[in-house]
């Protein structure tokens, strides 16, 4: 008898006459994994492979990646600029000139009727960091509006306030690496193996060579939790609660390292005295974590040689995010782990370039972590782009959730979106459509004209993506990587970089200007002019070194022959008394929770082959076809006692809105919560509630209250499910 290949077809791999490999970077996630893009003989990209001599990846790649090629050519890309009078006109094909004189007119329009902040501009976390650079200067050295944010104030933004209460500055202070070397993992609101799966795949290299312990704290039984040793079904928006009582344990236990605390951090004792109050009997009534495991956890953690913890959107998503992050930090101060190989607090970062908008972009402040508020930063940067120093306002304006409602109250009329897509991915977005149809004049600047938000827009600016264009990312562990340009522009698309330059030349009203490089290689020049013998410290780099080295590691000084690893291993921090803070963290619970009108948890996030709005994977065959429909995950014994059988429709409601999803019957929620991915559109936003974290201005995403009906009409109620998977 014939058995296994013998008698099936053996696995081939087509040829697809790749003639030319060149060399860049993912588009998608944080990761930073090295890509070939494959080339035939017309030069179509036809293949994408991992790069087998990077840190980051050695030669894989994830299912996005290896399809990223596709992308070029996908359905729904721009192709001319489009412009019309009003949303409820048919636009009309522009070129160029004409398209960006409407957007320069309209900007100053609008800032000479209601003054210069009532302009503002969100942008992203996707598109390259001398793009961010240079849309920076546009907006802070030429237009001149405070109102100026990016998307990453929905997902990064605790992070970086929580690291900069901490440490004094932004900046991940850890690697992959340390993966190779910890003792001990914490991970919070993190689903590694989906969200991040090179990450994933190198921890479970570091694994196979050396067991230690891994501990996943998560409401749902995520495939991150299912391989953890230890699994904490956290009670939603609880984790400042847990963190506070192992640092109680430690304390107690006197676990803490002395000498590390002594010489490098401040605060001591109010920290000591907060979470005094925190012992686990009373925390286990919060946070769902029974006594014992607090304590089981605390243990292992502090008596670990090192230990790191990782997180994502399970902690900056929340009322407490900011919070969560200093939780973190404080954990990893008081037992010594912060810039030691194995020991550190890493945020997993989102998207591509989150890191480089944090960086470079000016968004929150100027460039090279630059603070408006500070008097001394102002002059440099007005002294480098040779402008007038008062021009720029003197602390920060609105966050990007705080300019949506702003144009609710008339104080916003116009507004530039830059590759985001709020109509899908901000919360409540009922609330958001009638926000972006009050505004005078809305730009869309993006990669597709058939992205949600571009219904609502007066002009729209087609960008080239990823690949089309020149640029750096940066990722997690700070790698600056290189994307080259493999393929032109698709149609008469143009890159960001061009808009952004093109745009500055339309403002020449008499003022000084800020000179704008022609290459992004000129901007990226004066980056690392900005950033010498700073913490953020580019000038060692060039692109040649980025792409022999497939990627370098910030601070990379000047004649440096290599990036570095971690920060703060010398135990200085960026405050001014170069100590880390200890920061007391009393917990409010300020959530909507469920209560007996809305019954459930209602938890939502990411599934491995989608991005996002799916403007990009829900065109690409390869990765749609595994996850084409709304779904949501729900616990089989709540189901049964509601009468909802697996693969059937209900409807979700929500004080905000409703929408109508397909039932998956899984153990991996518990019975008081649900789960949906966020990527369609009418589908998870219409419910969120998305209250603000204090400190970063970040949405809620993963906590609110929703209830759950089954749906009467089945065929009517997959017709609407249809809907949201709009392409
Ligand atoms: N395939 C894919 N990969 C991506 C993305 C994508 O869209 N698709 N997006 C990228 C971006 S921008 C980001 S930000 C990252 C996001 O990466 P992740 O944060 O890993 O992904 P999410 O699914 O949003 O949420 C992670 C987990 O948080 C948990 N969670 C919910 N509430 C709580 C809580 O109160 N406490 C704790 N501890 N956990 C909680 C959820 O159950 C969920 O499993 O992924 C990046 N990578
Ligand atoms: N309920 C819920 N909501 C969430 C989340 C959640 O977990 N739950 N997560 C939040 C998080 S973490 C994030 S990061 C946001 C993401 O939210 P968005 O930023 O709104 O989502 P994207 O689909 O990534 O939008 C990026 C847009 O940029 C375009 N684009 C891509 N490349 C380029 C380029 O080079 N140039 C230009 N001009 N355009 C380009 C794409 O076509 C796309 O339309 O969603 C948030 N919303
Ligand atoms: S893990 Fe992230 S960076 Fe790597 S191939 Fe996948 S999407 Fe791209
Ligand atoms: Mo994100």
């Amino acid at each position: 008898m014939l058995f296994g290949r013998r008698t099936k077809n053996p696995i081939r791999i087509a040829d697809k006459g790749v003639t030319e490999w060149k060399y860049t970077t993912c588009g998608y996630c944080s990761t930073g994994c090295s890509i070939e893009v494959g080339l035939d003989n017309d030069g179509r990209a036809v293949a994408t492979r991992g790069v087998a001599g990077a840190d980051v990846n050695r030669g894989k790649l994830c299912i996005k990646g290896i399809f990223e090629h596709e992308l070029f050519e996908s359905s729904g890309r721009g192709t001319v600029p489009l412009v019309r009078d009003s949303r409820l006109q048919d636009f009309s094909e522009s070129d160029w000139d004409g398209a960006l004189d409407r957007v320069a007119g309209e900007i100053g329009r609008i800032q000479g009727a209601y003054g210069r902040d009532a302009f503002a501009i969100i942008s992203t976390g996707q598109i390259m960091t001398e793009e961010f650079y240079t849309l920076g200067k546009l907006a802070r050295g030429v237009i001149g509006t405070n109102n100026y944010d990016g998307n990453t104030t929905l997902c990064m933004a605790s992070a970086v306030s929580g690291y900069k209460r901490s440490f004094g500055s932004d900046g991940p202070p850890g690697c992959y690496e340390d993966f190779d070397h910890t003792e001990c993992l914490l991970a919070f609101g993190s689903n590694l193996p989906e969200q991040h799966p090179i990450i994933f795949w190198r921890l479970k290299m570091a694994l196979e060579q050396r067991k230690f312990p891994v501990i996943v704290v998560d409401p749902r039984v995520t495939m991150f939790a299912q391989m953890a040793d230890l699994h904490l079904a956290i009670t939603p928006g609880t984790d400042v609660v847990l963190l506070n009582s192992l640092a109680h344990v430690i304390l107690k236990e006197g676990l803490h390292d002395e000498a590390y605390i002594e010489a490098h951090t401040s605060g001591h004792a109010g920290f000591r005295a907060l979470v005094e109050q925190y012992d686990p009997v009373s925390a286990a009534k919060i946070c769902g974590i029974d006594e014992d495991t607090i304590r089981n956890v605390a243990r292992l953690y502090a008596k670990a040689g090192a230990a790191m913890t990782i997180w994502t959107m399970g902690i900056n998503q929340s009322t407490h995010g900011s919070d969560g992050v200093v939780a973190i930090n404080n954990l990893n101060l008081i037992t010594g782990n912060i810039g030691k190989p194995g020991g550190t607090s890493l945020s997993i970062t989102g998207q591509c370039n989150a890191m480089g908008t944090r960086e470079w972009s000016s968004a929150s402040g100027l460039p090279g972590y630059r603070y408006l508020e500070y008097e001394q930063d102002r002059n440099d940067i007005a002294a480098f782009w040779g402008i007038d120093a008062e021009f720029f306002p003197k602390k920060r304006g609105m966050a990007m959730t705080d300019i949506l409602p702003a144009i609710e109250t008339g104080q916003i009329k116009g507004l530039w979106l830059v590759a985001t897509n709020p109509m899908t991915s901000m919360p409540n977005t009922p609330r958001i459509r009638k926000t972006l149809e009050k505004l005078e004049f809305l730009v869309v600047q993006d990669a597709y004209r058939d992205v949600e938000t571009n219904e609502y827009s007066h002009v729209y600016l087609p960008a080239a993506v990823w690949a089309e264009k020149q640029g750096v990312f940066t990722n997690t562990e700070r790698r600056v990587n290189l994307i080259n340009s493999v393929i032109r522009p698709h149609a008469e698309s143009k890159s960001d970089f061009w808009i952004f330059t093109e745009m500055a030349k339309r403002f020449a009203d008499g003022r000084k200007l800020p000179p704008f490089p022609a290459t992004p290689e000129g901007a990226f020049e004066e980056m690392k002019q900005l950033s010498k013998g700073r913490m953020l410290d580019y000038s060692g780099m060039s692109y040649q070194l980025l792409e022999q080295q497939r990627g370098v590691q910030w601070p990379c000084a000047e004649a440096a022959a290599t990036g570095t690893p971690r920060l703060y291993s010398d135990g200085k921090f960026q405050h001014g008394d170069g100590r880390a803070k200890l920061i007391p963290l009393p917990f409010v619970d300020n959530n909507e929770r469920p209560d007996d009108d809305y019954p459930f948890w209602f938890n939502s996030g990411r599934v491995v082959e989608h991005f996002h709005t799916r403007t990009r994977t829900g065109k690409l065959g390869n990765l749609n076809k595994f996850s084409p429909t709304p779904y949501m995950e729900m616990n089989p014994d709540a189901a049964r006692e509601l009468g909802i059988a697996h693969g059937s429709y209900v409807r979700l409601t929500s004080r905000r809105g409703d929408a109508v999803v397909l039932v998956q019957l899984t153990q991996r929620v518990p019975r008081d919560m649900v789960f949906v991915p966020f990527h369609f559109h009418e589908c998870v936003n219409r419910l969120t509630l998305g209250l603000l974290d204090p400190y970063s201005r970040q949405p809620a995403f993963k906590q609110c209250a929703v209830r759950i009906e089954a749906a009467a009409d089945q065929h009517a109620a997959a017709q609407r499910n249809k809907a949201a998977r709009t392409f």
